[in-house]
């Protein structure tokens, strides 16, 4: 059933139900002298290239790639338009390597046509802190498909990965693969109702009007919480404790230290945002949480072309209620001009959802792990990690 899968050093169906298999790492590493050192092959008439994302004309290519290519949902009206700073940002964190960005050209007319990134990464699996690869932005153009081009792609990023010396990945796909560690549900919150169900995002419910859902979405002009402002470099040493602390709760979940809470927190504009709540009395941060920016294209709508969404990322409540928290994350995303704010159903956000009026989404997000084994599903609950 799945001819690539199959092969590879990943959980197998089959596997499920047997409970003897020990957990941990399903291949031991190899010496590195052991590891391919030339590229896989393509087909003649393309080539490996490492993708320069600081150059500006290399990032518009890739943003134009995945802007016509990448993600849509099931029914095609909408596609992920990730922006070349959101790329940029995403692809350089502390310790990235140029070589795990990968493209694939036409050798003749030097066309971008396929793109996969792996990015560094200390996750957390029970006990154990594992280097491993984050995998992203596989994206094999509309005109390449089905060629079993994607297959080649993995095996390259692997190799390069392998060659650092790291022999884990975690990745997430809207398709079941052998085998998730867990499936989570996206939700989402109406913040401008009116235009998403004008571009058929959401549906008027039964015996709702248009007036009467907007009343119901309606939200405060300002956050409610004292205290609650924009994070600042300066409180990179407190949102590192809390989130570590936080993290601590999960079965998989990032290492984070300051330098990656200064990368992935820090609010970066139109990419990241990030709040805290500061205590009026000690000035101490007792709060925070975080939103990513990452708009999807409307395909084929009259009116409109772009959808806002923002994107729950890491939120940790101490001292003031998580739902108020949450609210004030709305509010703040509202003036921001967000159409619809998301959440997974992962770490703590269950005790939001419903509350602040999300509803769930269509279809499923599934985490992976590659080369790593662990004993049984989890309940998206028990993930403390969001991939972009
Ligand atoms: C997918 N999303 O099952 P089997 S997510 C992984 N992730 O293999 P072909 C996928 N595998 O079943 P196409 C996959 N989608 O026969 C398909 N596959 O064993 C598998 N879409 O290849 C599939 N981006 O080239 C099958 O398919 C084989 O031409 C078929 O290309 C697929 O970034 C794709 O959704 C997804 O651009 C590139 O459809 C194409 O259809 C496309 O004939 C729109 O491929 C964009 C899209 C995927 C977003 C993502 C995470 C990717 C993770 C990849 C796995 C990483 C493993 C870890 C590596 C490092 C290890 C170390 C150490
Ligand atoms: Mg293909």
């Amino acid at each position: 059933r799945h001819k690539f899968w199959e092969t590879q050093p990943v959980g197998q169906f089959k596997d499920l139900r047997d409970t003897s298999l020990p957990e941990g790492p399903i291949e031991p590493p190899t010496p590195l002298s052991e590891v391919k050192q030339e590229p896989y092959n393509l087909p003649n008439l393309y080539e490996w290239v490492t993708c320069d994302m600081n150059s500006e004309e290399t990032c518009l290519e890739v943003y134009n790639l995945l802007s016509n290519n990448y993600v849509e949902d099931d029914e095609n009206m909408f596609r992920f338009n990730y922006s070349k700073e959101f790329l940029q940002w995403a692809l350089h964190p502390p310790g990235y390597f140029k070589t795990w960005h990968i493209g694939v050209r036409v050798k003749s007319s030097k066309k971008l046509v396929a793109f996969i990134t792996g990015i560094p990464a200390k996750i957390r699996v029970q006990n154990e802190i594992i280097t491993m690869a984050e995998v992203n932005f596989l994206c094999v153009h509309k005109k390449l498909r089905s060629k079993r081009l994607a297959p080649v792609m993995i095996k390259e990023v692997t190799r390069r990965v392998h060659l650092e010396n790291i022999w884990q990945a975690a990745y997430t796909a809207g398709v079941v693969l052998p085998t998730p560690i867990t499936s989570c549900q996206y939700w989402h919150r109406s913040l401008n109702p009116k235009k998403l169900i004008d571009v058929g995002f959401s549906r008027l419910g039964p015996r709702m009007t248009m007036s009467r859902t907007m009343k119901l979405y309606k939200l405060p002009d300002s956050p409610l919480t004292p205290g609650f402002r924009k994070m600042e470099l300066r409180d990179v040493p407190s949102v590192t404790r809390l989130l570590k602390t936080y993290l601590l709760e999960f079965v998989v979940a990032p290492d984070f230290d300051e330098m990656d809470v200064e990368h992935w927190i820090v609010p970066k504009e139109g990419v990241v945002d990030s709040f805290v709540v500061e205590s009026q009395e000690t000035h101490e941060v007792t709060d925070f949480c975080s939103f990513y920016s990452l708009p999807s294209s409307i395909l084929g709508h009259p009116n409109h072309s772009n959808l806002k969404a923002a994107y729950s990322y890491y939120n940790v409540a101490t001292k003031t209620p998580l739902i108020q928290l949450m609210n004030d994350a709305l509010i703040v995303a509202k003036q921001m001009d967000f159409d619809v704010f998301n959440a997974l159903d992962v770490m703590h956000n269950e005790g939001f959802l419903k509350e602040l009026k999300y509803g769930p989404g269509d279809g499923k997000l599934h985490y992976y792990l590659y080369n790593y084994r662990i004993k049984s599903m989890l309940r998206s609950s028990e993930l403390g990690l969001v991939l972009l």
